[in-house]
């Protein structure tokens, strides 16, 4: 697959000549490579799957939508691919060549119930595309999900979601100004972050209108406690650099409130991504939901992100009662000195959390956090 200038690309807008341009890449006659070693529905076989890093430029309408290598259908019509993206119960698949809306097999739909959605945005999946036909509502059928690793789970209800899936890293975005900075937000993402084995980054976004100099204490806070952390603005293009520097070859989760700049960040950072961003409403200091559902780019120089809608409130219940300490990493060494083994840190005597905090060696407010968190899953 000869490579073509990835500059050209570049100079070309997007919109919804992408689309268009990948269903003429259909034409395209691609069963030549031998992937028989990977046939069947089994889930180990399918762990396998090549790892997706490279981004090949193909030219000027892929660039937004290929994110793994050329990947041709096996003799059986079966292909690799990531989902890019969820539309109802249709999966968006991009095998290298183009973006395949798939059903998943009723099968695998039983199987994965416990997790409520056996198919979400970052899966590697194994589909297979025989029989079925062109321009259809699904054109493919997924038969295998790879095994998981880093998620984004959030609580629908009573239900349990996984945003994203094979995720390295999150940005946890929060901004001064319109929605205000609220460091509790801040400690939620960081422990639904890592309990899903995420590594979180903090960024503290708007920072063009910090008159007071607001966010600075709070990225002193969370550097201190050795986490990443940021601070950007997409007016004067603050940050911008450090942020596409981290994004690097790295599967990002981009997630915090509505209305924090997290889609205008990601344009920030490159602007062919082309996301839609809320307008400034005043009246209501609240956002607007612009991103209605989590879809998977590439980013130019490599990497990639997954932009997810904002949520008013962030449900904890998916990480159970007794691992919240542990994600309060400046806990760590003190736990082992509380008198009571099972000691929750809050009304115990003798708890060495509550004298941290009292000798100043664990903030007021990461432990008003904590305790914050628990109360609410014991109510
Ligand atoms: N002053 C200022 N405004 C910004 C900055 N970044 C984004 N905004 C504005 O904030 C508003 C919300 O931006 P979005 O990028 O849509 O926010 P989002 O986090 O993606 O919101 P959802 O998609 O609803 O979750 C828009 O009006 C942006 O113009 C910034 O650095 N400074
Ligand atoms: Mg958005
Ligand atoms: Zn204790």
């Amino acid at each position: 697959m000869a490579k073509k200038d990835k500059g050209k690309g570049k100079s070309h807008k997007h919109g919804e000549k992408v689309r268009v341009a990948f269903r003429r890449n259909r034409a395209k006659p691609a069963r030549t490579k031998d992937w028989t070693h990977l046939e069947g529905p089994n889930e180990d076989q399918a762990d396998a799957l090549p790892h997706v890093e490279s981004v090949v430029a193909k030219g000027d309408l892929s660039r937004k939508r290929t994110i793994i290598h050329q990947n041709p259908a096996d003799a059986k019509g079966d292909r690799d691919g990531v989902v890019v993206a969820m539309r109802g119960l249709i999966a968006e698949v991009d095998d290298g060549e183009r973006v395949w809306p798939c059903t998943v097999r009723r099968i695998l739909r039983t199987r994965k119930i416990a997790e409520r959605n056996p198919v979400t945005v970052g899966d590697r999946v194994r589909f297979s595309t025989e029989g079925v036909a062109e321009g259809v509502v699904s054109e493919g059928v997924i038969e295998t999900v790879a095994d998981r690793h880093g998620v984004i789970t959030r609580v629908a209800g009573r239900r349990m979601h996984v945003v994203a899936a094979n995720v390295d890293q999150a940005i946890i975005v929060a901004s001064v100004g319109i929605p205000a900075l609220k460091a509790h937000l801040i400690d939620r993402y960081i422990v639904a972050t890592l309990h899903g084995e995420v590594t979180p980054i903090i960024c503290i976004n708007k920072t063009d209108v910090d008159e007071t100099d607001e966010a600075a204490p709070v990225l002193a806070l969370y550097r201190d406690l050795g986490y990443r952390a940021l601070a950007t603005s997409t007016v004067n293009g603050a940050g911008i650099d450090e942020l596409r520097e981290l994004l690097h070859g790295k599967c990002t989760a981009v997630a915090g409130q509505s209305g924090v700049g997290k889609s205008s960040l990601l344009n920030a950072v490159d602007p062919n991504l082309n996301l839609r961003v809320g307008e400034v409403i005043e009246e209501t200091l609240k956002g607007r939901h612009t991103t209605t559902t989590a879809q998977l780019l590439p980013v130019s120089g490599g990497g990639y992100v997954v932009d997810t809608p904002g949520v008013k409130s962030f449900d904890l219940s998916a990480v159970p009662l007794g691992e919240i300490e542990a994600h309060f990493v400046e806990f760590g060494e003190h736990i082992p000195n509380c008198r009571f083994a099972d000691c929750t840190h809050t009304h115990e005597t003798n708890c060495a959390i509550k004298q941290a905090v009292d000798e100043g060696n664990i903030t007021e407010q990461r432990y008003d956090s904590y305790v914050r968190m628990l109360q609410e899953r014991m109510a």
